[in-house]
C-alpha cells in the first residue's frame, strides 16, 4: 500500500496574528500545535517562527530553541523554512541551516508573490544547495512555477543528489504570480518533474486547497496542509487549528486507501 506523507505548515510568514489568533506564533503554541498535528497524522512540520510581537523572524537562537523543543516533544521531521518572509535578506536565509534542522525548504526560483517578489536568484539557490549537501540537511525543493521545475533539473545536473540520496519536491500552487491552484496545472507540473525526483507533495494556497489535496492523493503524491497555506476549513468557516486540516487530509487519505505515514516512514521516504 502506498502511504501518504502529510506535512503541516502551521504558521508561515504572511498571516497576521491579530487577525488570526489561532495561528501558532509562540513556541508554546507551536509545540502544542505540532503535537496535535502529529496525533492527527502529520509526519513533517514546515516551520516559520515569530518574534515576541508575532512578526516573522529568522533569529538563530530562537530557531535553535524551536528545533530542540520540537524534537523533544514530537517525533516529527523538523523542516525549517529558508524562504522566510519576502523581506528577509539572503544571508539570514542561508544562516537558517546553522540551526541544524532535519530538513529545509529550498525554493528553485524567484516568483512574484502577490504585490511582492519572493527572491531566489540562481547563485543563492546553488549556495544554499551546496550547504545542505555539506551540512547533511535534506532539502525539500519548493516549486512555485514551471521555471522552478526546470531549475531543479539544472541544479541536480550540476551539483548531483541531495544529502540522503533522495529528491523530494513540493509543488506550491495558487500564489498570485506562480502556478494556479488547479488540477490541470498540477498534472502539468508533475509531468514536467525531473526523473531524479523520488517523491513529491503538493499544496494549494487558499481556495485551491481542497482540489489540490484530493488530486495529489489521487495521483500518488503527498500533501502539505496548514494555516500557512489556507486559513479556511470551508467557505466562510475559518479553520480552528492546524490539526483540523491535518485530520481532514488524513481522513481523505484513508478513504483513498493511502493512509498517513509515520515519521519513521517519512524519514525513509525523503532520505533521512
Ligand atoms: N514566505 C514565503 C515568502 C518557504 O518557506 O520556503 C516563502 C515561503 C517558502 O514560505
Ligand atoms: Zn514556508
Amino acid at each position: 500500500m502506498s502511504r501518504t506523507l502529510i506535512t503541516v505548515a502551521p504558521t508561515g510568514a504572511e498571516v497576521d496574528k491579530a487577525s488570526w489568533p489561532q495561528l501558532p506564533t509562540t513556541l508554546t503554541e507551536l509545540v502544542a500545535e505540532a503535537k496535535a498535528c502529529e496525533s492527527a497524522g502529520a509526519a513533517m512540520i514546515h516551520v516559520h517562527i515569530r518574534d515576541d510581537e508575532h512578526r516573522p523572524t529568522l533569529d538563530l537562537g530562537r530557531l535553535r530553541e524551536t528545533v530542540a523543543a520540537l524534537r523533544e516533544n514530537t517525533g516529527l521531521i523538523v523542516q525549517l523554512s529558508t524562504g522566510g518572509s519576502v523581506h528577509d535578506p539572503l544571508d539570514a536565509r542561508l544562516a537558517v541551516l546553522d540551526a541544524a534542522p532535519d530538513s529545509c525548504s529550498l525554493t528553485c526560483g524567484t516568483v512574484n508573490f502577490g504585490d511582492d517578489v519572493f527572491s531566489n536568484p540562481w547563485p543563492f539557490i546553488t549556495e544554499l544547495y551546496r550547504r545542505t549537501q555539506f551540512e547533511k540537511v535534506v532539502p525539500e525543493f519548493e516549486l512555485f512555477d514551471l521555471g522552478h521545475v526546470a531549475t531543479l533539473e539544472r541544479l541536480l545536473d550540476k551539483y548531483g543528489l541531495p544529502a540522503g540520496g533522495k529528491v523530494h519536491a513540493d509543488l506550491v500552487l495558487g500564489v498570485p504570480g506562480g502556478l494556479p491552484a488547479t488540477v490541470p496545472a498540477l498534472v502539468n507540473a508533475v509531468q514536467a518533474l525531473p526523473e531524479a525526483v523520488t517523491s513529491w507533495s503538493a499544496t494549494g494556497i487558499g481556495r485551491g486547497h481542497l482540489p489540490i489535496l484530493a488530486a495529489s492523493l489521487a495521483m500518488g503524491g503527498h500533501v502539505r496542509v496548514g494555516l500557512e497555506d489556507n486559513l479556511f476549513f470551508a467557505p466562510r468557516r475559518p479553520a480552528t487549528a492546524n490539526a483540523e486540516l491535518v485530520a481532514r487530509a488524513a481522513a481523505l487519505a484513508n478513504h483513498l486507501q493511502r493512509p498517513a505515514m509515520s515519521p519513521a516512514q517519512a524519514r525513509e521516504l525523503i532520505g533521512l
